[in-house]
């Protein structure tokens, strides 16, 4: 900037359509909501069946009946839709369900990809 120093002035509150307190107030309501991921499973040919309804019960809260139709639905059409979770918590849910895999020596796969859906 050049020219001459404009004397300081005092900060002004700006109108913004609040109630007339004096105070600025931000009038517009919070409505975004937060991204969303889906946990995804993927299919291998040596993770037991068992062993997969019984990480989609613990880690993702579902009945076996629930469970046994997304391990059927992954285990034919190659993946499936675990749960949607913000990325924080679908981050933890993959590590939990492949730190758990590894420990029992099973390759099972998990991961994360953003829904889109409702934008
Ligand atoms: N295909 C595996 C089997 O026949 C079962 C399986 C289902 C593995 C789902 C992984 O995400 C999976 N034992």
């Amino acid at each position: 900037m050049s020219g001459p120093k404009q004397p300081a002035k005092p900060p002004v509150d700006i109108d913004n359509g609040g109630p007339a307190t004096g105070t600025a107030v931000k009038s517009r309501t919070k409505t975004k909501k937060p991204a969303m991921y889906k946990v995804l499973m993927l299919n291998d040919d040596y993770t037991p069946m068992e062993f997969v309804v019984h990480v989609l019960e613990r880690f993702f809260q579902k009945s076996v009946d629930e469970a046994s139709r997304i391990m059927m639905h992954v285990h034919q059409r190659g993946l499936g839709v675990c749960g949607v979770f913000t990325y924080e918590v679908a981050e933890t849910k993959v590590g939990q369900v492949m730190d758990l895999a590894r420990q029992h020596q099973h390759p099972l796969q998990c991961t994360i990809e953003k829904d889109d859906d409702g934008e």
